[in-house]
């Protein structure tokens, strides 16, 4: 079975506990669980991660082209908007990477509007909420 890498940057751990108003109340675990469910149906298997730390987002999709994964959805909070580091590792390691916000930083500060990490990714899914992830795996188990 074809493996879908869900890879989660800095304070995505806190979801659910803050700011309800901009990124709901579901819990990064209620996503996981959603998107397991979800995964069986379309006959694929997500390895969903969580990091605070920007090189640990790096080595992680080294990993995801290590082990041949299909696809690599990545949230990488705030990296997105700094981080040339993950651009350049999202460009190494061809395996597709579909961007995934649960806002829409488009709509939000200025220095949300440019995303390194759209630079290299294959496409984006933002604005929805959890639904967001739904709406990305899906297209990545259709890539
Ligand atoms: O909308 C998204 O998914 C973001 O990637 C979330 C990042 C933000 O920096 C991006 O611009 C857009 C922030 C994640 C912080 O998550 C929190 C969750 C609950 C409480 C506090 C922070």
């Amino acid at each position: 079975m074809q493996t879908i890498f869900v890879l989660n940057g800095p304070n995505l751990n806190l979801l659910g506990t803050r700011e309800p108003e901009i990124y709901g109340s579901d819990t990064l675990n209620d996503i996981a669980r959603m998107l397991d469910d979800q995964a069986k149906e379309l006959g694929v298997a997500i390895d969903m991660r969580q990091t605070n730390h920007e090189g640990v987002l790096v080595d992680w999709l080294h990993e995801a082209r290590e082990v041949g994964a299909k696809a690599v959805l990545l949230n990488a909070g705030a990296y997105t908007h700094t981080s040339i580091a993950l651009l350049d590792a999202i460009k190494a390691i061809g395996v597709p990477v579909i961007e995934v916000h649960l806002s829409d930083p488009s709509q939000r500060e200025e220095f949300r509007h440019i995303s390194y990490v759209g630079m290299g990714a294959v496409d984006e899914v933002k604005g929805l909420g959890p639904r967001s992830y739904s709406v990305a795996l899906a297209k990545a188990a259709a890539l």
